[in-house]
This record gives structure tokens, C-alpha cells and sequence, in this order.
């Protein structure tokens, strides 16, 4: 049986009108995309039509998922909320917090002993406001969602941009900050611009090398990383329907890639199949019963163009293996055309790792499909050059995959590590050997982001990103440019052989198992359960309130810095051995911005202090402004804040005293978060005002007084020689939303509200 099973039934109740009411006031048929956004409006009726990519919307999602490297934050803010208990399902998933060194149990182990205080923390949390806790080894969040949680026309959101995953069961789940979060536990409405809307036309059927990930290889390169901002992606006809739920989860992962603020598909017989053999046939029967509004209606689907923003058309009987990298995943390569560009590029062509996981890609299928090619390069007598390392998505994956014998499958390669059912590799949690030496390296793997030092901390170690079997087939050959459809191998008996293409189960013939999943339901009542953090701690530290805004325009603000070139959350914010200090504040504040490239000199980590000209690092220089008084700002470029949800990358300049973050374009989610934290995120109105910026200039916002919504702002930047130029910046904020700012954060309101 499934969880919440009653919340679930009750929004499959209001399908049938709520749907037919907003076809009459949209005056058209209606995309998936919209029947589960207007089923799900805040006010319950579908009585306005929505123009989409300019009205904000306030929607009621049905459920909250957050994880460990996420939820201390989101749940530090919610004790402040004043609640006693959270208004929608929720849970929590320890999974970020799990290093990958030497094989699953012994890291395990290791990662309870240094994470104690801080699973302790989440586990009581927890337990006392009603949230299911998903213990450490219970799998990576986006798998666990998927197997339990995720329904066909749900609407979720979820502490993590990869939350998106369940658009692979015709879900529209959507990743946020921990602020949005607290808003929907508080049982407060969320909301959203509503979005755009991108279709894709899947035709044909994937054949050979092919796979799901290489449709989503194939989109990140037609879409780049920005194409999908503010849009949700619906995946529709005859192949979005062959593909396995699992796989079009994969698709969906990977949609955060290119920026989209969700991706999905309609409810189809593979759905069905995911839901029924993961123990919800109650879920299975309640959206059959509904199956006509699940899906997009016929109208759309046969004139796409008419109803879609943007309408892409791939065929899958054409689709070839792609690898996507190095250091951003929107650059494609056909594996067939590898051999050429990565020598013109000089990207390393031996390779030494190949890793399989992550929430994008470590479903059952997925792992038969690479078993498949380790079980026929034994066969031929191949061994592998590079090693291979396997996250599974869940101890339900991981037990059911050890029983069917994949797991068996995989160490007849001597060198193979099985780490955690945990992000791991993912996420910087690897300790891989020589990675301090910093050497020009190249690795390969299932996963969905490789911006650089990702996986390991090294800069030059080159990540590309390819589906399971292609991980396995490279993890044999150990070349970067090895194309399995035409390429041979030698043997151990010095033959030249082929691999064969893989094959692959979607779902376990014998069903699913597993002993322990590893899930803690919470405490019926939690009014008596006391969550202790310690003033001592380093890992975990209660919240203060920001200071609320003076009402004065800002005057006399120094640059921090003036990021140059990508500047993804990962620079804002590093992952890896920072996420030890993601529940405390100050501590984590350490690591702000010292990834962003300084557009003056062009290092990292490196700024001039406008107070007496030392240089020094990033956080340092902040604290030493923030110290005298002085306010700061943050210059960057487009698509600034690119990559995870993770707040941290907006409260940390807050904490530091940095007031305004002025870029040429901002992705989504990290635009929200800093208005949440009542902080400035601007806009140049004119794009090469970027240049005008000097390390040294002062800079008044004149106007900042009479903030509103539609209403530009003027940045007045005093040069150091006396000259000034008049900057007009651009702004996306609502009249709740400079509530939020000048109450100091999203976050003070609420707790006025609940007093
Ligand atoms: C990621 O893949 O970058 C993460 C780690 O899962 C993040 C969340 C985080 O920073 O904790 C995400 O994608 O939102
Ligand atoms: Fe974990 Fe990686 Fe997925 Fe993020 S992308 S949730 S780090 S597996």
C-alpha cells in the first residue's frame, strides 16, 4: 500500500471538474502541464486563465521532500515558523552526507560516527513535527520519491533541484530553496511564475547503445543549460510512452540541467507498471479511474505548436549514445564523433574512473543494462582498464539487484567498489585517491552535473557524463574516445572482440525486496520530543533573525566581487567537504563565493579590499566590511546562481552583509532563494552596463526608497576617479515579495504571522 494514499484519492477527486473548469476559462485543450498546475491552485478554483511566464501563482503542492545536505537549513527555519506540526506530508532523506572511500559498509559506518549530531538532529526534528525520516543507507532521495512517493498528476516540491525526477510518474515536482519549503509545511500557499511551456516529441523507439539518458543528453545540448528557465518540459507521443518509468525519471533528472523548472509525462502503461510493482496498486487503480486527465488531451498532442511555447522533435530510432562534458552538461557529443574533438580539445583520453549512480541513473534497469556489458566483456575475456564504482539508488534497488545476482555480476571485475545507496561521487563525497595532486585527468559517469571538482575537488579532473551502459563499456576500454558500435577490443588471448549491445529488465521479474528500507515513521504525537542543539557544536547552530530593512536607500556599497563566467552554486557555495557545515551558518559562510572567478585578475578566492587595498579571500574581505559598517554588493554574469537548490548560496552573502546581487541573468531557483532571505537580485536592463563595473567603485541605490513591483531601480556607481554612470536595473519583484525584503527575510513574516 502507499503512503498518504488518502491525500492522493482526494486530489484524483477534484481532477474531473477542476479540469473541465480550466479548459473553459483557458478556451482551449489543455497540456498535462496545466491540468496538474490548475488542480493545484492555492484558492481551489480554476476561475482565471494564467498567462504563462508572467503571472505569479499561488499553487498547493501535496507533498515536501527534502535531504540531509538541504533540510538542516529548511528545518532550522521551520522550528522558527512557530508550527507544531508540518500541514503536508513531508520527509526527509539522509543521503548527501555519506563519503565514498573505501566500499558501502565500511563508509557507512564512517558516516554515522562523523554525522552523528547532525542525523540526530534531523531524526528528532523529525519525529517531533511529523516528518518521515529516511535513515542514512535508505537510498538517494529522488529514487526513494520515485518508489514510494511520487503519483501521476501530483504536484510536489522538494529542498533539491533534482526533485524534478518524479516527472517521471507524471508528477510536476519542482526544486526549491528550504525558505519555499517552510512556506508548505507552515501550510502556507507556495508560489510560482507560471511557467512557459516546452514541448518534446518523442517518435520512433530507442535501439542498441541508445537510452533515456541519451534523449536528455541530446535536449541539454539543443536546450544548453539555460533554454529550459522557467518552463516546464512535457515529453509526449509514441516513444515517450516506450520508455520505461524509470527512464523518463532519468529524463526528468536531468531537465534541472537545462534550467527547466520541472519536466514530465503523462500517465501511460510503463507508469503503471513502475506503481503496481513498487506495492501501489492502490495508487495504479485510483489514476486509472482518472487516466483521461492524467495525460495531455489529444488536441495538443496532435498540433503541438499550437499549445507549446516551444515544440522539439526527437526521434529515438536515430538517437546514438552521446557523452555530455567536460565541466558543464549541456556540451554533446555523439560518442561517435568523440575521437576527433576531444583530441582538438586536449581532453584527456585515458580514462581511470567509471562511476554508475546518483539519482539520475540508478534504477534496477539501469543497472542490468550495465551488467549486461560487464557480463559480456567477461565472456570475451576483456578486463577493465579503468574502475568502476556503483551508488545504488535504494537498499530497495541495492537488495533486489544482490538477489537477482547484478551485484555478482559486477565484482567478477576485481577492481569494482559497490559505495553507499547515497549521492556520494555526486556530490564531492568521494575521497579519491591523488585527487589532491591535482592532476589533468579524465573520468566518466552516470550522473547528471560535472561542473568543475565536482566529484573529487579537482579542478583539472575532466567529467563527462554518458547512460550506465556506456559508463561500463568505457570503464572496459578506458579510453574516453571509445565508440562500442564500431570499435574493438583486444583480449586476454590478444583477440580482437566486439561488445555486444546491452540488454537490460525493467522492472525485476521476482518483484522487488528488502529487508530494512530504512524509513522511520515519526511520532504521533511529538509535543514532548526536544531537540537539542548544542551553542558549542560546529556543525549545527540555531538561527537569528536578519535585520529587518532601515527603509533608507543604500549608500556608499563596496564590490565584493565581480564574478566572471559561470558562476554556478557550486562556485557560490561549494558541495563536497563543505556540506559538514551546512546547518551552521557562520561556519559554512567560510566557503561564499570562493569558487567564483574574480573578473579583475582572474583568480578565484582572491579580492582587493576597498578598505586598504590587502588582498585576501572572499569571506574574509566580507566579514572585514560588514565589520566597519559597509554594505556590499555581488556583480555577475548570466545565469548566475545555475545548479542546486541549496540556500545556503543566498543566506551566506546575507550573513556576510551583502545587501544586492546584480547579474546579467539568474537561473530560477537561486533568484527565489535570495528574495527569500531578503536580499536585492537585480538585473542589468542593459547587459554591457556589466563592463561599466570597476573593483573600486562606491555604489548608491538612489531609489530604493519607493521599491515596487514593475518599477526599475537606478544604481548610481561612483568611480574612484569621480566619474559616475546611471545603471537601471530590472527586478522580478511582487508586491509580497519586497514584503519579504523589507521584513529582512520571507521567514520573518511568517513568524509575525504565527505570534
Ligand atoms: C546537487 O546535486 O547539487 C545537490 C547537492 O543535490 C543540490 C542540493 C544541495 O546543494 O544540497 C541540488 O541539486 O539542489
Ligand atoms: Fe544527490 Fe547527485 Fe542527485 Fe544531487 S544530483 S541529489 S548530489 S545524486
Amino acid at each position: 500500500m502507499a503512503f498518504d494514499i488518502n491525500m492522493i484519492k482526494k486530489v484524483y477527486q477534484k481532477y474531473p471538474t477542476t479540469v473541465e473548469a480550466a479548459r473553459k476559462v483557458t478556451g482551449k485543450p489543455l497540456t498535462l502541464s496545466e491540468k496538474i498546475l490548475y488542480t493545484h491552485l492555492w484558492n481551489g478554483n480554476a476561475d482565471t486563465a494564467f498567462t504563462r511566464g508572467e503571472d505569479y501563482v499561488d499553487f498547493a503542492p501535496d507533498r515536501v521532500a527534502m535531504q540531509d545536505a538541504t533540510a538542516q537549513m529548511a528545518l532550522l527555519q521551520f522550528m522558527q515558523a512557530g508550527k507544531d506540526k508540518v500541514e503536508v506530508p513531508s520527509t526527509t532523506h539522509a543521503d548527501h552526507l555519506i563519503l565514498a572511500k573505501l566500499g558501502a559498509d565500511k563508509d557507512l559506518q564512517e558516516s554515522l560516527n562523523t554525522n552523528n549530531e547532525v542525523f540526530n538532529f534531523l531524526s528528532s526534528v523529525c519525529n517531533k513535527y511529523g516528518i518521515g525520516f529516511w535513515k542514512p543507507g535508505a537510498g538517494i532521495i529522488h529514487q526513494v520519491v520515485l518508489e514510494n512517493y511520487a503519483f501521476p498528476g501530483g504536484m510536489m516540491i522538494g529542498t533539491d533541484s533534482h526533485t524534478v525526477n518524479a516527472g517521471g510518474l507524471g508528477m510536476v515536482a519542482i526544486g526549491v530553496g528550504g525558505a519555499d519549503a517552510v512556506d508548505v509545511m507552515a501550510g502556507m500557499a507556495w508560489e510560482l511564475k507560471f511557467p512557459k511551456l516546452i514541448g518534446i516529441k518523442l517518435t520512433g523507439t530507442l535501439s542498441g547503445w541508445a537510452s533515456s539518458k541519451d534523449v536528455i543528453l541530446k535536449v541539454a545540448g539543443i536546450l544548453t543549460v539555460k533554454g529550459g528557465t522557467g518552463a516546464i518540459v512535457e515529453y509526449f507521443g509514441e516513444g515517450a510512452t516506450s520508455l520505461s518509468a524509470t527512464g523518463k525519471g532519468t529524463i526528468c533528472n536531468m531537465g534541472a540541467e537545462v534550467g527547466a523548472t520541472t519536466s514530465t509525462f503523462g500517465y501511460d502503461e510503463s507508469i503503471e507498471r513502475y506503481l503496481r510493482a513498487t506495492d501501489r496498486d492502490d495508487v495504479a487503480d485510483a489514476a486509472n479511474d482518472i487516466k483521461e486527465h492524467l495525460t495531455g488531451d489529444a488536441e495538443v498532442y496532435e498540433n503541438p505548436e499550437l499549445y507549446f511555447d516551444e515544440v522539439i522533435e526527437i526521434n529515438l530510432s536515430e538517437l546514438t549514445p552521446h557523452l555530455n562534458g567536460p565541466f558543464t552538461p549541456d556540451l554533446a557529443t555523439p560518442v561517435s564523433e568523440m575521437k576527433e574533438k576531444a583530441v582538438k580539445n586536449d581532453w584527456p583520453l585515458d580514462v581511470e574512473w567509471a562511476l554508475i549512480g546518483s539519482c539520475t541513473n540508478s534504477s534496477y534497469e539501469d543497472l542490468t543494462r550495465a551488467a549486461s556489458i560487464v557480463e559480456d566483456a567477461v565472456s570475451k575475456g576483456l578486463k577493465p582498464k579503468a574502475t568502476l564504482g556503483i551508488n545504488p539508488g535504494s537498499e530497495q534497488v541495492r537488495f533486489t539487484a544482490e538477489r537477482d545476482g547484478l551485484m555478482d555480476s559486477f565484482m567478477k571485475f576485481e577492481s569494482t567498489k559497490i559505495f553507499t545507496n547515497a549521492c556520494g561521487p555526486c556530490i564531492g563525497q568521494w575521497d579519491r585517491e591523488g585527487a589532491s595532486k591535482q592532476e589533468k585527468n579524465t573520468i566518466v559517469h552516470s550522473f547528471n552535473r560535472n561542473f568543475a571538482k565536482r566529484a573529487d575537488g579537482n579542478p583539472n579532473t575532466h567529467a563527462f557524463v554518458g547512460s550506465p551502459e556506456m559508463v561500463a563499456a568505457i570503464a572496459i576500454s578506458g579510453r574516453l574516445d571509445f565508440n562500442p558500435i564500431t570499435d574493438t577490443l583486444t583480449n586476454e588471448n590478444g583477440e580482437q572482440v566486439k561488445l555486444s549491445e546491452p540488454t537490460g529488465i525493467e522492472l525485476p521479474k521476482n518483484g522487488f525486496a528488502v529487508e530494512d528500507n530504512g524509513y522511520q515513521s515519526p511520532a504521533e504525537d511529538g509535543s514532548g520530543i526536544e531537540v537539542v542543539v548544542s551553542s558549542e557544536s560546529n556543525r549545527l547552530q540555531l538561527l537569528t533573525p536578519f535585520t529587518p530593512w532601515d527603509g533608507e536607500n543604500i549608500i556608499g556599497a563596496k564590490l565584493l566581487i565581480k564574478a566572471e563566467g559561470k558562476c554556478t552554486t557550486d562556485h557560490i557555495s561549494m558541495a563536497g567537504p563543505w556540506l559538514r557545515y551546512r546547518g551552521h551558518l557562520d561556519n559554512i559562510s567560510n566557503n561564499c563565493l570562493i569558487g567564483a572567478i574574480n573578473a579583475f585578475g582572474g583568480k578565484t578566492n582572491a579580492v582587493v579590499s576597498q578598505i586598504d587595498g590587502s588582498i585576501d579571500e572572499v569571506p574574509n574581505i566580507a566579514r572585514t566590511y560588514k565589520a566597519a559598517g559597509i554594505t556590499s554588493i555581488v556583480v555577475g554574469d548570466h545565469n548566475y546562481g545555475e545548479g542546486s537548490s541549496r540556500e545556503h548560496a543566498a543566506m551566506e552573502p546575507r550573513h556576510l552583509g551583502v545587501m544586492a546581487v546584480i547579474v546579467k541573468s539568474f537561473a530560477r531557483i537561486h533568484e527565489t532563494n535570495l528574495k527569500k532571505q531578503g536580499m536585492l537580485g537585480l538585473t542589468f536592463a542593459n547587459e554591457a552596463d556589466y563592463d561599466l563595473i570597476k573593483e573600486d567603485d562606491t555604489f548608491n541605490f538612489t531609489d530604493l526608497n519607493i521599491f515596487s513591483e514593475g518599477k526599475q531601480l537606478t544604481l548610481e556607481v561612483v568611480h574612484a576617479n569621480g566619474t559616475t554612470n546611471t545603471i537601471i536595473l530590472n527586478h522580478t519583484y511582487n508586491e509580497s515579495q519586497i514584503d519579504w525584503f523589507k521584513a529582512g527575510s520571507a521567514l520573518n513574516l511568517i513568524r509575525k504571522q504565527n505570534a
